[in-house]
């Protein structure tokens, strides 16, 4: 491929009811929508979902527009051409970190590479399915019966997990609460990192309601503790922010930080690295299942994708499109399908049009780079 142009969109999205986590309260959904044209005047689109501020990470809108502006498309202008979206990664590894927007781009160019290929992107990363598990990630709500209330609209929906976002003080009544309303569903809770091991009660206390997991409990960099933890409860411990590369995944598997790795291709750099973790950890024994940071449904063809890999083994935090945003950015919308999954497209790509005039109409800012 010989890139011509990487054209970035600053976009802004409200969210149809408020995403409270540990973290903080989301309406406003910032993200950076990211297109490349090749030579021929085709285009691959990606995102990444960085927000405006660095409450999940440290990267966020400006950081993005930044290190493209500076660092990424100077590189690329010297050399325009990418033999395939693996190469991109490398090419900018002397630029430490800023995983999110490199995936932002590597996610543009698997769509171009699979769309010049004329196949659907999941077949082309070797996904070994077309439709994936959808399950459903609950906010904070604070309020037992409206919290009740929304999971039973979920389940009735189709969804086939839930998750529900837990902080010091909203951990074991809303879970009690679900138990008793629901039985033995599948259940989950997110802490967002926002526990220390101080709190190892609490998770003794958690660990006789069979949680199919628990997510990031600890801190948001850490892999000791979360070993500590692990080695005291039954309940799988589940890692999100504490996995940015294969290395974190490889160190974890080595000290028993994790029995699962909620993987998000944007938080490791791409859907190349999402499979070389999916490769490795399936071989360790570690099984995985991709999550989510409130994409639009750009974003959402790349995790759709993922979940399509062989060590997916949970169902995904990937929704459909009316659960997040009155209008979605592609056409047609993602949906659920009647037995509650969601299909892996098989039009080239991500399968799904972009809508270039709703991304302009999100936009709060367009940024163009000739290469
Ligand atoms: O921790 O998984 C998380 C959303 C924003 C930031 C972090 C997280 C989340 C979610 C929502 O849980 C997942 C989704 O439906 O996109
Ligand atoms: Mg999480």
């Amino acid at each position: 491929m010989e890139l011509t142009k990487v054209i970035l969109y600053h976009v802004v999205v409200k969210l149809r009811e408020v995403f409270e986590t540990s973290f903080g309260k989301t309406i406003d959904r910032h993200c950076v929508i990211v297109k490349v044209e090749d030579a021929y005047g085709e285009a691959g689109w990606g995102e990444a979902p960085v927000d405006d501020a660095p409450l999940y990470s440290y990267e966020t809108v400006d950081t993005t527009l930044y290190v493209y502006k500076e660092f990424f498309t100077p590189v690329l202008s010297k050399d325009r051409v990418v033999e395939s979206p693996r190469d991109i990664q490398s090419k900018l590894s002397i630029f430490r970190g800023y995983r999110m927007a490199k995936a932002g781009l590597e996610f543009a160019l698997w769509d171009l590479y699979s769309r010049r290929l004329g196949k659907p992107l999941y077949k082309v990363l070797g996904g070994i399915r077309d439709r994936v598990e959808p399950g459903i990630s609950i906010g904070v709500i604070g309020d037992l019966s409206a919290l009740i209330k929304a999971v039973d609209k979920y389940l009735e929906r189709g969804y086939r997990r839930v998750k529900v976002k837990a902080k010091p003080g909203w951990d074991l009544e809303p879970v009690k609460a679900i138990r008793k309303t629901f039985g033995e569903i599948p259940l989950m809770i997110d802490a967002n990192a926002s526990y220390t091991i101080n709190y190892a009660s609490v998770f003794k206390e958690l660990d006789k309601y069979e949680l199919l997991m628990i997510e990031q409990p600890l801190n948001y960099d850490d892999l000791y503790e979360h070993s500590v933890l692990q080695s005291m409860i039954r309940t799988p411990i589940c890692l999100d922010e504490s996995i940015k590369s294969l290395s974190d995944a490889l160190t974890g598997a080595r000290i028993g930080s994790m029995k699962v790795i909620n993987v998000k291709p944007a938080r490791v750099g791409g859907l190349h690295e999402a499979k070389l973790i999916n490769d490795y950890m399936k071989d360790l024994g570690i099984p995985i299942w991709i999550g989510g940071m409130l994409e639009t449904g750009i974003g959402r063809g790349f995790q759709v994708a993922a979940a399509t890999l062989n060590n997916v083994r949970y169902p995904n935090d990937i929704s459909e499109s009316s659960r997040y945003y009155e209008e979605e950015l592609v056409e047609p919308p993602w949906t659920l399908n009647s037995d509650g999954t969601i299909t892996a497209p098989s039009k080239p790509g991500i399968g799904v049009d972009v809508i270039e005039e709703r991304v302009i109409k999100y936009s709060k800012k367009i940024t163009e780079f000739k290469l």
